[in-house]
């Protein structure tokens, strides 16, 4: 994930642990979340492994971000 704008995002992923990789180019490993700060104007990767199938809800957890649009919903099969 990219953040190109000037506030930080705490993006929260439902139902499922992600495995935080790497934060502006610096790698990391065993650090698993289920929400990962995304600062302004930097990077973060993740891994998280698709096994609960479902929508699960994907979003910002600033609430003015989700009041602007910041929320979306992953589906996979
Ligand atoms: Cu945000």
């Amino acid at each position: 994930m990219t953040n190109r704008s000037a506030d930080d995002h705490p993006v929260h992923l439902h139902r499922h642990t992600f495995e935080v990789t790497s934060l502006d180019g610096q790698p990391l490993s065993g650090l698993y979340k289920d929400v990962v700060v995304v600062k302004a104007n930097s990077t973060a990767e993740v891994d998280f492994t698709a096994s609960n199938p479902g929508a699960t809800l994907f979003h910002c957890h600033q609430q003015s971000h989700v009041d602007f649009g910041f929320m979306m919903l992953f589906r996979y099969l």
